[in-house]
């Protein structure tokens, strides 16, 4: 036990694309549990992301980076998705506006589904207009933004004020995180509460719905 974890962090942190489903694949033959199994993805994503910041991986590596992460998690869906899916209430979950990067949303979104949570993923850069919508037409309780560029913070403040145009805002509670995200941000934007990764962001559901 632990070994096949180890594989896991490693394919993905090297990009050793063949490798990283077989290695999640023998995790789950082995009995790791699922959400363990996860964990140790997003682990080896964020060496992918240190590796990019030392200047060893380059835009392309993360691009690959980002597949490996797909190809992993097509494995491991299927067996985290054991909960009541879709009971606990719907979460209208995206990246905001002007940033493209989603592989952290797909994590939190992985989770909060396989937490029990309906999840409508409206990918990546999504305007406030598609996701005021979007709250209205699923009857939605709580928004969750993904947001990894500084200059695009700005989108999350319209999400905010298109909620409180649309005469929604009182309905929903909304959550952010991602690398440039701070409770300092989240003070400023006017959200309800800012998740520091995927557990925190389950532990930040649970409370909404709660
Ligand atoms: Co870019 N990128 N990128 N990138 N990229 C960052 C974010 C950056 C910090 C790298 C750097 O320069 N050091 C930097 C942003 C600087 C800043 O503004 N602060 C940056 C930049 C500048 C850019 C471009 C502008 C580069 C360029 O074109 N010159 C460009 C932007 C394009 C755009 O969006 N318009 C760009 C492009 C890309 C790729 C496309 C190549 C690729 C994205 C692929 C994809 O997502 N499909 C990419 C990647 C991979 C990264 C890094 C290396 C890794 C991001 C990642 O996936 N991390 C990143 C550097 C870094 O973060 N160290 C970087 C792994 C992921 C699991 O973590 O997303 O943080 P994360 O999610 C975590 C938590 O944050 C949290 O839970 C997740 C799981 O634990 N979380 C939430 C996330 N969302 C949450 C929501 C919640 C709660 C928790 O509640 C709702």
């Amino acid at each position: 036990m632990g070994e096949q974890l180890d594989k896991v962090k490693t394919a993905l942190r090297d990009l050793d694309l063949d490798a990283i489903a077989p290695a999640v694949q023998e995790a789950l033959d082995a009995g790791e549990e699922p959400a363990l199994i996860l964990a140790n993805m997003a682990d080896g994503m964020a060496g992918v992301g240190d590796l990019f910041e030392k200047g060893e991986y380059f835009l392309a590596d993360l691009v690959l980076a980002g597949e490996g992460m797909k190809e992993g998690l097509e494995v491991l869906e299927p067996h985290l998705k054991a909960g009541d899916r879709g009971s606990k209430g719907t979460v209208v979950l995206c990246t905001v506006k002007g940033d493209i990067h989603d592989i952290g949303k797909n994590l939190v979104a992985t989770m909060l589904s396989s937490a029990g949570y309906n999840i409508i993923d409206l990918g990546s850069d999504v305007s406030e207009d598609k996701i005021v919508e979007a709250v209205r037409s699923n009857k939605a309780g709580a928004v969750g933004l993904s947001v990894l560029l500084t200059p695009m913070v700005d989108s999350i403040a319209a999400v905010v004020d298109a909620l409180k145009a649309a005469g929604l805002r009182d309905q929903v509670k909304i959550a952010i995180g991602g690398a440039c995200t701070t409770q300092e941000l989240a003070d400023r934007m006017g959200v309800d509460a800012l998740g520091r990764d995927a557990v925190e962001a389950i532990r930040i559901f649970e409370g909404f719905f709660n």
